[in-house]
């Protein structure tokens, strides 16, 4: 698979385990892209430091097997790279680990790995917030967030956390561009200055721009997640995607989006959010986009089960009926 070759599409993404029925579930909905997401780790890829080539390989194999192409794995464990986003001893053996592990993707065909520099991972205040009709929404209130302890040994600042970040660029973006892999960087989830004490650094499109300055790599960009960046304000989100778009620094989508911004905002459906999401699919096509879209978190709706599948269909034939008004030219360009 040339990734870069191919057209504007829907992947189903997040998804935490290969199945026959993930396979069926997505060939049924018409799409024949598929991403991962190994936050937690995964069954098919095991490892507590790194990742290897035969079950990555096995992975794709399998995906292509059944007709589907295997566009990306998002996320390893933090505990991959937790003494890395903290500045910890012990970083330079996980950045080897890490190497290793972009590495064996590429040897691979894996083209993209999508990552943060997260270490308290996201935060939400309530996983049991009240969305449209009693559908079960996440939500993140700063007021509820403040008097949180430390999450780790102490504070850890803006600076210092640009500084790891720094580090880890420098020793893995040449290992990724000989590697023909390219690496996909998300907002801090919520994007709040500090949680727990420790600071969120990719929280602004200032931050965006500073983090690819950093790493400036044709194999560095954004896993723009529309959802994290209406949760900066809907105007930053529509100033990030015109800029970061035009510039071709956006190698995938998360399609969805929320209902008020920090310091306070709950998730919700495509559509009633901040954002006028048929705007956001429309100018990523006339920008040229040639990524592929997810949509990543979805409100849990009655009768759904532990991955929301019931949910996800709706968002994604939302996504898809988008997007083929666009393809079809129903909607003029400009
Ligand atoms: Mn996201």
């Amino acid at each position: 698979m040339n990734y870069r070759e191919l057209p504007m599409r829907v992947a189903v993404g997040q998804v935490r385990e290969l199945t026959d029925e993930i396979i069926l579930y997505t060939k049924q909905m018409g799409i024949q892209d598929l991403q991962f997401n190994f936050f937690h780790g995964s069954p098919h890829v095991p490892g507590d430091t790194h990742w290897e080539y035969m079950d990555l390989l096995r992975l794709r194999t399998r995906c292509e097997d059944a007709g589907l192409r295997l566009n990306a794995i998002e996320n390893v464990p933090i505990k991959f790279y937790d003494k890395v986003m903290l500045g910890k001893p012990g970083r330079d053996e996980q950045i080897e680990n890490m190497q290793t592990t972009i590495r064996n993707l590429g040897r691979a065909g894996i083209p993209v790995f999508g990552y943060h520099f997260v270490v308290c991972g996201v935060w939400r205040t309530s996983t049991t917030a009240p969305g449209r009709a009693g559908a079960q929404v996440t939500a993140f209130d700063m007021e509820l967030a403040q008097n949180a302890p430390l999450s780790f040994d102490r504070v850890y600042t803006d600076d210092e956390m640009w500084a790891n970040y720094a580090y880890f660029m420098k020793a893995i973006l040449p290992v990724a561009e000989e590697a023909g892999v390219t690496l996909a960087l998300h907002p801090d989830d919520p994007p709040v200055p500090s949680l727990g004490g420790v600071a969120r650094i990719i929280r602004s499109f200032d931050a965006f721009q500073r983090a690819l300055e950093i790493g400036d790599s044709p194999n560095h960009g954004l896993d723009f997640c529309v959802g994290s960046w209406s949760e900066m304000s809907p105007a930053e989100c529509m100033q990030g995607l015109r800029y970061f778009g035009e510039r071709g620094k956006i190698v995938y989508v998360h399609f969805r989006d929320v209902v008020g911004s920090v310091p306070k905002f709950r998730e919700g459906f495509i559509g009633e959010g901040n954002l006028d999401m048929f705007e956001v699919m429309k100018t990523l096509w006339e920008l040229g986009f040639t990524g592929y879209l997810i949509d990543d978190h979805v409100p849990m709706m009655s009768n759904d089960g532990g991955w929301n599948s019931r949910s996800r269909a709706f968002a994604n034939g939302q996504m898809t009926a988008m997007l083929d008004i666009l393809q079809k030219g129903y909607v003029a360009k400009g």
